[in-house]
C-alpha cells in the first residue's frame, strides 16, 4: 500500500499526532507531507488533497483523501485487519471505539484551554473548573478501559484508543494538570513510548516556535524521560560510514559521550540530538 499522510507542525498538531501514530504504531508506512501552521492557511496548503482542508489527511494509493482522524483509523483498520488498530476481542474493541469517539467529539475545555505544545512545559498553570471536569471524566473512562482490559494500554495492547489519547497525555504533562496515580501512570506510559518520543523530538527541531501558543506562565523541564545529552558538531570523522536511518553516506555529525556519529542530513542528525534514546536504529550503533 502506498499512502501519503499530510501532517502539521509536530509540536502543535494534536490531530496529526493521532494520524501518524495510527500508521507508526501498527507497522504501516506512509510518505509524509507537511503543512506549516505559521502562515495560517492550512486549508489552502491542503488543496492538493481537496476537499480535505485539515491535517491529518491520509491519501490512498488511488488518490482518495481521507480527511479526518477517526475516518483514518477506520479506513486503516478495514484495510489492515490484522494490524491491531482495534482490539480483536469484541468487548475490548467496543470499549476502544467508545474511548476514541469520545475523545474525537469531546473534551472541549481541555482542548480549548490547553492546546498541545510539545515544546513547553508549564509549572504554574491553573486549570479552570471546566478543565477539571474534563480531567475527571478522562480519569473515569481511562480507569474503565484499564480495569476492564487489565492494561497496560486502555484496551490491553496499544490500540487506536491510545493513539487518540496520546496528545491528551502531552497536554496533562505540558500543563502540569492534576490527575490521580492511575491516570498519571498512563500519561507517563505515553511520554516514554518510543513513537511519542520520536514525534516530539522531530517537533522540537522542525518548524517555527509559534508565539500564539505561548501562555503567560512559568516554564520548567519537559516531564518525560530526560534526553541523554548529545550535541551537533560540524566535523567527523564518525564511527559509522552509513546513516543509521537511510544507509546513505554520512555528512552531518553528532557527539554523544565523547563519540561521534554521522547522518545523511541535518534533520536526521538534529532529531537524534533532541532525544537519542528515542531512536532504536541510532542506539543500535551506540
Ligand atoms: N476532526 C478533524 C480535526 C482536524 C483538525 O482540526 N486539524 C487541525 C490541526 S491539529 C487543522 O488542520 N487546523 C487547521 C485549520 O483548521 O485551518 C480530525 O479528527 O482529523
Amino acid at each position: 500500500m502506498t499512502y501519503t499522510l499530510h501532517i502539521g507542525d509536530r509540536a502543535y498538531s494534536s490531530w496529526s499526532l493521532r494520524g501518524w501514530l495510527l500508521i507508526e504504531k501498527f507497522g504501516l508506512s506512509a510518505t509524509l507531507r507537511m503543512v506549516t501552521f505559521d502562515t495560517g492557511d492550512v486549508a489552502q496548503q491542503m488543496q492538493v488533497a481537496a476537499p480535505a482542508r485539515t491535517v491529518p489527511t491520509l491519501v490512498l494509493e488511488d488518490g482518495t483523501p481521507v480527511w479526518d482522524s477517526l475516518a483514518i483509523a477506520e479506513e486503516l483498520a478495514s484495510r489492515h485487519p490484522d494490524a491491531g488498530i482495534w482490539p480483536a476481542d469484541p468487548s475490548l474493541r467496543a470499549v476502544a471505539r467508545s474511548l476514541a469517539a469520545e475523545m474525537h467529539s469531546g473534551f472541549g475545555a481541555l482542548r480549548g484551554d490547553c492546546p498541545m505544545n510539545l515544546r513547553t512545559a508549564y509549572t504554574d498553570f491553573a486549570p479552570s473548573d471546566a478543565v477539571i471536569a474534563d480531567l475527571s471524566r478522562l480519569e473515569e473512562i481511562w480507569s474503565f478501559g484499564l480495569d476492564r482490559s487489565g492494561g497496560p494500554w486502555l484496551a490491553g495492547e496499544y490500540s487506536a484508543a491510545d493513539a487518540f489519547y496520546a496528545p491528551v497525555a502531552g497536554r496533562i504533562a505540558g500543563y502540569g494538570l492534576p490527575v490521580g496515580d492511575a491516570a498519571q501512570a498512563y500519561v507517563e506510559r505515553h511520554l516514554s513510548d518510543p513513537a511519542f518520543r520520536q514525534w516530539r523530538a522531530m517537533g522540537l527541531v522542525r518548524g517555527e516556535t509559534l508565539p500564539w501558543y505561548a501562555k503567560d506562565n512559568a516554564t520548567g523541564p519537559w516531564p518525560g524521560p530526560a534526553p541523554r545529552p548529545a550535541k551537533a558538531v560540524t566535523d567527523g570523522p564518525a564511527e559509522n560510514d552509513a546513516c543509521p536511518y537511510s544507509g546513505k553516506p554520512v555528512t552531518h555529525f553528532l557527539e554523544m559521550d565523547g563519540r561521534v556519529f554521522g547522518f545523511c542530513n541535518a534533520f536526521c542528525r538534529d532529531k537524534t540530538v533532541a532525544d537519542p534514546e528515542a531512536w532504536p536504529k541510532f542506539m543500535a550503533l551506540v
